[in-house]
């Protein structure tokens, strides 16, 4: 009888998906937090990648071919020294927490992915096609992020170029059905607004013809949502904070090493074992800086530099992958007074090489405002003591404001101006 009244139960049919959950409200309540969240996701991306300097070619830069997309290009600034670590963390905490509020979106629309004739017109055939890239899109971006952040960089290297593109792609699509869509969500949610409860009426074509019995309201089923995105915060959140708070980061990865809880005790993201960094290679007899620029180069041991005057700064690490410490206490010598060191009296930009031989944060280009910052170091001391291995014995890099991969670590080669 069915069969008759709503034809073969195929996808494509309309009486195939019977949630009594579908409809305007459910959709338009879900489109509008995520017209806010995915905005945020967008800006703190374009200002995670603008934060890598990529316009310090080769090094730095991921998309060399990006173009006009690389068109709002700023010098990265100096500070706050918290900058990154606010705008990673709400890049990748709001991320992790939008994913509950994504899926149930898609699963309110996903009829109207089968809904045929494929296209009634032009101007619908142009909106089912910016809806694929929509959801290709959102579902590319999210994916793409969250294996890179769980899964240790499965595409090396690549990551960058995939999700910098495919957000563009994506956020194109998303304007673009934002302002199709809004007016209407606007008028569903107004509409809808004191009258939703069980028995309020809605029509339009998310709502199934057959709707099966409900088993939870739409409220409650929001509540659902809601709840479990605030599960995914509660759980990665702690991940933005040192130890005590960092365990209740349950979802955050937490990598092979355990720092302790010495003055090395922060969170480390490459092991030097991970690195190949050997100690025979960074004892005092073998290990020398070398400063290269308008003079030298110079070759300095560990116990020269110490006779340099040294600086305390207190910064952070802030990670892409959305974890970051709070201030650590860094002794070391200033980058600017390298650069002087070498005939660069104003500082200008340096390309910094580890000893590390394989693996992508092995260098890394830092800008003239980041070598001029006095808050700019080559730390040889953490928290009162020397190094630990993990954290980059016997020098690292350490810049205010920055992502933690400008940071080098078991640094042995400066290269300052020409860049
Ligand atoms: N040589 C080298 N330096 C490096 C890395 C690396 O893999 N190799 N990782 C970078 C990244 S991505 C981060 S977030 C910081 C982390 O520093 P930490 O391990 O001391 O916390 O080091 C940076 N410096
Ligand atoms: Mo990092």
């Amino acid at each position: 009888m069915r069969a008759q009244r709503f034809g073969p139960r195929l996808p494509s049919s309309p009486g195939f998906w019977r949630s009594p959950l579908r409809g305007p409200w459910f959709t338009s309540v879900l489109g509008v937090v995520l017209l806010g969240g995915i905005t945020v996701m967008f800006v703190t991306g374009l200002v995670s990648y603008a934060a890598y300097n990529p316009n310090l070619d080769p090094v730095n830069d991921q998309t060399p071919d990006k173009g006009l997309l690389g068109f709002y290009l700023f010098s990265w600034p100096v500070g706050p020294v918290w900058l990154y670590r606010l705008t990673q963390g709400v890049h990748v905490t709001l991320g992790i927490t939008l994913v509950p509020v994504l899926l149930a979106k898609l699963w309110s629309v996903v009829p109207k992915l089968f809904a045929l004739p494929p296209a009634r017109s032009l101007t619908h055939a142009l909106e089912r096609l910016s809806l694929l890239l929509l959801v290709g899109g959102a579902l590319f971006e999210f994916v793409t992020g969250v294996l890179n952040i769980q899964l240790d960089y499965v595409f090396p290297g690549s990551f960058y170029p995939l999700h910098f593109y495919g957000a563009w792609v994506f956020f194109a699509a998303f304007v673009a059905h934002a302002v199709l869509k809004t007016p209407a969500a606007v008028r569903n949610l107004r509409r809808m607004r004191g009258k939703e409860n069980e028995t309020a009426k809605e029509e339009g074509e998310l709502v199934a013809p057959d709707p099966a019995e409900p088993t939870v309201s739409r409220r409650g089923a929001l509540g659902l949502v809601g709840g479990g995105s605030l599960l995914l915060f509660g759980t990665t959140v702690g991940q933005n904070f040192d130890a005590p708070l960092r365990e209740t980061a349950l979802l955050a990865p937490h990598g092979g090493a355990d720092p302790g809880s010495g003055p090395g005790g922060f969170q480390i993201n490459k092991t030097a074992a991970y690195a190949g960094i050997d100690a025979r290679e960074t004892s005092g007899d073998a290990w020398r800086l070398v400063v290269a620029g308008r003079t030298g180069p110079v070759r300095l041991s560990r116990a020269e530099l110490l006779q340099l005057p040294l600086y305390s700064s207190a910064l952070p690490i802030a990670c892409v992958e959305g974890w970051s410490t709070s201030n650590q206490w860094w002794r070391g010598v200033r980058l600017r007074d390298l650069a002087a060191l070498v005939g660069h009296d104003d500082a200008p930009d340096v390309f910094v090489e580890s000893l590390q031989r394989h693996g992508a944060f092995r260098r890394a280009a830092l800008r003239a405002n980041q070598v001029s910052d006095p808050r700019s170091l080559l730390a040889l001391y953490a928290n009162g003591e020397d190094l630990t291995p993990d954290h980059g014995y016997p020098a690292r890099i350490i810049v205010p404001a920055a992502p933690g991969v400008l940071n080098t670590k078991w640094v042995a080669r400066m290269t300052f101006g020409d860049l």
